[in-house]
């Protein structure tokens, strides 16, 4: 099918945040629009509510991350996940503020990326538990291509001392 990712595409994982409003229903509307944009997810972690951290003080966040395989290359896909938080509310007044949607490319394959608008892997992946948690469900031996680490390996170093729940919402 035309749409459907190409069979080579290599493993995305993606996360998924949330703090203003209806949050499980952004985090909902999120995985809808992914996949009517060719996002085939192959796997996805539970919801958690995490501490917001490097923000100041904001609502309680939740996070989810999303394992599948994309169409679109590392940069057209970040066009895709930032047109789905505009139709979705996210006004950017302030860098890092609270956000109705927030989705981020964690990891594209291996790939290594330092460009203006996209760094890969994501720059707080080593230290931040609240996508490392989420991440090391849906893939705990990925290995971090520059720190040669997995995903567990990180997680078990510690990270911030945010706290991470569980969330039944
Ligand atoms: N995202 C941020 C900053 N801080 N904290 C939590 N718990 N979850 C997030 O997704 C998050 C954050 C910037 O995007
Ligand atoms: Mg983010
Ligand atoms: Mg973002």
């Amino acid at each position: 099918m035309a749409d459907s990712s190409p069979p080579d595409s290599p493993p995305v994982a993606l996360l998924l945040g949330s703090n203003l409003g209806d949050r499980a229903g952004f985090l909902r509307r999120a995985r809808e629009s992914l996949a009517a944009c060719g996002f085939d997810v192959v796997r996805a972690s539970e919801v958690f509510e995490t501490e917001p951290v490097e923000c100041g003080p904001q609502p309680p966040y939740l996070n989810q991350v999303l394992l599948g395989t994309s169409r679109h290359g590392p940069e057209a896909l970040l066009e895709v996940c930032q047109g789905i938080e505009r139709q979705q509310g996210r006004r950017r007044t302030a860098p890092r503020g609270p956000r109705t949607l927030d989705v981020d490319l964690l990891f594209y394959g291996s790939r290594v990326v330092a460009a203006p608008r996209l760094t890969l892997p994501h720059p707080a992946l080593p230290r931040r538990r609240s996508l490392l948690v989420p991440l090391a469900q849906v893939a705990p031996g990925w290995p971090h291509p520059v720190l040669g680490k997995t995903v567990l390996e990180l997680l078990r170093e510690g990270g911030d001392p945010g706290w991470v729940r569980g969330w039944w919402g």
